[in-house]
């Protein structure tokens, strides 16, 4: 049943007319205990709800809804194994990746878990042996420098996380990310490695992906012009599913690290795509993230949803994006670190659920997932949040703030914590008329520097960016985006509009080099490619 025939649905309706002209400030006036109400705390990780648009009746409702919608059964459905990837025929098992507790988890009536910890352990041996420098080069020297070849999930995780995890890199490796087929991306980062200490990773579910097997090609030129086919082996390794592609390209299966078609690209940092985070924090770190993403998974999985975080905000999500209308939302880390967060989320919950179509295929008829940007704080507070605070767009926003800096110095700190602080206060009570007035702003200016307020925020604190914090954080995401689609009724597992453009480009290819001017177009396309065509001569 699609989500706007539920009777939840209808109650919830009502519920939004009645309470969406309620203010926060005055939400918050009334009820000294908003926040003791309206947050959770998971060991140290506190999220804080309460400046949203709710009321006491609201998360109930939105639970009806859950209920109504199946969310249990799809949840034991996933962590089960069954097949909820439904236009793939597929299960989605990156919560099998770091099920700490070792319980079976079947596919097919085969237990995962024994594989994929022989893998892990494949890992671990080898990311040891390049990181104290006993795997060698071709020329018998070690490696200092590991670039990972991959796009997109093969990309946005391993680049996000070792960039968030910086601070418990390895000082011996640098590492260096390239997935744009622009020659650029792989000539400027080539520019910095010498063949004898480098290692390519080439990470591709498939091994089929134009650009990371354009750009896995390019490397392995470079090399072998420095160094000779047989160096190959010594500098090659990849992370994939596809062991026969593997083997046409030259890398030989003992150096292939393998993960499973149950994993999709976009939850696959913690399969062997996430070699190059083992390599940058060391095993032992690697398995601290992966226990933190059990521990959200296990919270996911057991507690009530009312005190379930990823059910909370991906309620909240259908809250603002269905019923309010809402068509984006902010991530803003305040830590420099997560400066990749936005780019990682951006594919986590776009590509999720970006979609058009119910279980039964049907075209829905309300909006499903929102547009998500973000920019990590203070940098973000000089740019867009005018529009947040000001413009006429509903933007929700979730501010991830870590209590202490892995970087303490000065007073910075501290400003960078009462900036987290002040935003959302800012956003939820506004700046009344009133009270510009009584500060004796001149009447013609009052209007413009009012701020309504009542734009919701939710804020997500820890200790300090840990390994283990990582793993809770982006699990927390991963699920709240599953608990979305599934109220929305769709399938989030799957990426079939990514399939279009793919197709067009490799028509587009040849006729590039074809001197006959291009006439199987519209007549915009086969205008710019003669146009290209003329200026390249
Ligand atoms: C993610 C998508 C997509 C994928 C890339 C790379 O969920 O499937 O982003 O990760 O297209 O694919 P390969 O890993 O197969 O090269």
């Amino acid at each position: 049943m699609t989500l706007t025939s539920q009777k939840a649905y209808l109650a919830l309706q009502k519920h939004y007319s009645e309470t969406s002209s309620l203010h926060m400030r005055d939400l918050f006036k009334e009820d000294p205990e908003r926040f003791n109400k309206f947050s959770l705390k998971l060991d140290d990780f506190v999220l804080d709800y309460s400046k949203n648009r709710i009321t006491d009746e609201t998360l109930p409702l939105l639970i009806n809804l859950a209920n109504e919608c199946g969310l249990k059964d799809k949840i034991n459905a996933m962590f089960s194994g069954k097949q909820i990837n439904f236009t793939e025929n597929r299960s989605v098992l990156h919560i099998a990746l770091r099920n700490r507790s070792n319980t079976p988890i079947y596919v097919n009536n085969k237990d995962v878990m024994p594989e994929i910890n022989r893998v892990l352990e494949k890992m671990h041996l080898f990311s040891d042996q390049v990181r104290n420098g006993s795997w060698k080069g071709a020329t018998g020297k070690s490696i200092t420098d590991i670039v990972n070849i991959g796009i997109g999930g093969s990309d946005l995780g391993p680049y996000m996380a070792t960039e968030a995890l910086k601070k418990y890199k390895t000082e011996k490796l640098n590492f260096h990310f390239v997935s744009n087929i622009d020659g650029t991306d792989i000539v400027e980062k080539l520019k910095k490695c010498s063949p004898e200490t480098t290692l390519f990773l080439v990470a591709s579910k498939t091994f089929t992906t134009q650009e990371t097997m354009v750009n896995a090609q390019t490397a392995r030129t470079w090399l072998v012009e420095a160094l000779g086919q047989a160096a190959v082996p010594h500098h090659f390794v990849a992370l994939s599913t596809n062991k026969e592609e593997v083997e046409k390209f030259g890398i030989d299966s003992k150096n292939m690290f393998e993960f499973w078609s149950f994993i999709g690209g976009r939850y696959s940092m913690w399969s062997a795509v996430g070699l190059s985070i083992m390599l940058a924090i060391g095993y032992e770190a690697f398995v601290e993230m992966l226990e933190g993403a059990h521990e959200m998974d296990t919270h996911f999985k057991e507690a009530p949803f009312d005190k379930n975080m990823p059910v909370i905000l991906g309620l909240l999500g259908i809250w603002y994006h269905v019923f309010y209308g809402s068509e984006t939302y902010a991530v803003l880390p305040y830590d420099a670190y997560l400066h990749r967060l936005p780019a990682y989320l951006q594919q986590l919950d776009m590509e999720s659920n970006g979609k058009r179509n119910a279980q039964d295929g049907s075209v829905i008829s309300y909006p499903t997932g929102p547009i998500l940007f973000g920019e990590s704080g203070t940098n973000g507070q000089h740019s867009f949040y005018q529009l947040i605070h000001q413009g006429t767009h509903l933007i929700p926003c979730d501010f991830i703030i870590p209590i202490n800096s892995l970087n303490p110095i000065g007073e910075h700190h501290d400003i960078l914590l009462a900036n987290a602080l002040a935003q959302p206060e800012a956003l939820m009570r506004g700046k009344t008329p009133e009270e510009l007035k009584e500060e004796g702003v001149p009447e013609a200016l009052i209007p413009f520097k009012t701020f309504p307020g009542n734009r919701p925020t939710n804020s997500i604190l820890m200790t300090k960016m840990t390994p283990r914090n990582l793993g809770r954080l982006i699990a927390l995401y991963e699920h709240k985006v599953f608990v979305m689609g599934v109220l929305l009724n769709i399938d989030s597992f799957d990426q079939w509009g990514v399939e279009l453009g793919k197709i067009l480009a490799k028509k587009i290819l040849p006729e590039l080099h074809d001197i006959a001017p291009t006439t199987t177009h519209d007549c915009s396309t086969n205008a710019l490619i003669n146009y290209i065509k003329g200026i390249r001569g």
